[in-house]
């Protein structure tokens, strides 16, 4: 397991590469340019500047999260194979700086949702919060709307070109059912896949969150049996999962950690987090630790050491801690708390069954 920490860029982070760099175990940065609108080639000097910023503290860069896909990709759309191009040559540029793995995600128009950022928890912290009546009982403008009110920052992931574009993007979504969404999904992996086998980069889909559809717009990266579908697209190493626990593991019918005994080779990235899901649906994101949630993060780590797992690993989303302010669910404190978690669980199994004298796994 390969400690990696997301950094949202020089003044675009509260959260100091020196800051990174004393958590015990980390060895690189998760990074991405998040000011290039998806769509668009990265360009080679930005992509230079962050691998010196790095390399004074020498991070590396091998894991991109995430090079966005272009809706008109997403929508099947006849101006596609530019966008495809121009992702092409963002790898191609990526893979000059030593690029291992690039997360994407394929959910239309939204990232990741949430309907607040700070919600109150008993002990004084607060973290992210999905209130599932709440979305599913809004419209997708005035949504967006509270969310633009309640914070000064925008979640990751989100990018404003696209929800400027709200009215015309329902529109041209109206007709995509989930099967068009899975031949656009197909067309572009055909595409990428060979330059990343070239370029020695593993693609690495990011499950849907929440792991089902929402404002009516199809989500397919949200089961098992979907993920088996995703890698039986483009059958090669370097088409793979971001196995994110905290995505998947708001629907409590996903077993993280079958997919985990399945999929393994397939997983160059893990997203390691916990969050509490409640009876009605709706979730809130708690500490790393086991007990806290419902995602069983013990078996977790168990499963990936079971493989003896050598991919990229990092934790997630953290509650906000003692005070501090910062990107919602990107700080620095809880973040690291859950990666002391993580290393305190991978020791131990290593300690019990050292990965390099296991005898055929589980
Ligand atoms: C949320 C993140 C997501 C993720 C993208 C990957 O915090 O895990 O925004 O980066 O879905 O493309």
């Amino acid at each position: 397991m390969r400690m990696v920490f997301r950094w949202f860029g020089e003044g675009n982070d509260t959260v100091s590469l020196g800051q990174i760099k004393q958590i015990p175990g980390v060895e690189g940065i998760v990074w991405a340019l998040h000011d290039i609108p998806a769509g668009e080639a990265w360009p080679m000097e930005r992509i230079r500047e962050v691998h010196n910023q790095a390399a004074k503290f020498n991070l590396h860069l091998d894991v991109v999260e995430s090079v966005n896909v272009h809706e008109d990709i997403k929508l099947g759309l006849s101006t596609r194979d530019q966008y495809i191009q121009n992702y092409i040559t963002t790898m191609e540029r990526l893979a000059q700086v030593g690029v291992k793995v690039i997360c994407y995600n394929f959910m239309p128009v939204f990232d990741w949702t949430r309907t607040e950022l700070h919600k109150k928890m008993n002990d004084g912290s607060t973290a992210l919060f999905f209130e599932k009546s709440r979305i599913d009982g809004i419209d997708p403008f005035t949504f967006v709307e509270q969310i633009n009110q309640n914070s000064t920052l925008t979640m990751p992931g989100w990018e404003p070109e696209r929800l400027s574009h709200l009215t015309s993007l329902f529109e041209a979504y109206k007709d995509v059912s989930s099967e068009d969404l899975w031949g656009h999904l197909a067309y572009f992996l055909k595409a990428v896949v060979p330059a990343a086998e070239r370029l020695g980069i593993q693609m690495a889909i990011h499950p849907d969150d929440p792991p089902w559809p929402i404002f009516g717009l199809p989500r397919i990266m949200t089961s098992q049996e979907n993920l088996r579908r995703l890698l039986a697209l483009v059958d090669s190493p370097s088409n793979g999962i971001t196995l994110c626990s905290g995505s998947l593991g708001a629907n409590p019918d996903n077993d993280i950690i079958a997919m985990i005994h399945e999929f393994h080779d397939r997983i160059p990235f893990a997203h390691i987090r916990n969050v509490r899901v409640y009876d009605n649906g709706d979730f809130i994101e708690t500490s790393h630790r086991t007990q806290d949630g419902t995602v069983d993060i013990t078996g977790i780590v168990k499963a990936y050491h079971d493989h003896s797992f050598s991919g990229y690993a990092r934790p997630d989303h953290g509650r906000h801690l003692w005070g501090e302010e910062c990107r919602p669910g990107y700080g620095l404190y809880d973040r690291a708390l859950g990666i002391m978690y993580l290393w305190g669980l991978w020791d131990a199994l290593e300690r019990i069954q050292p990965m390099d004298r296991k005898e055929g796994i589980v």
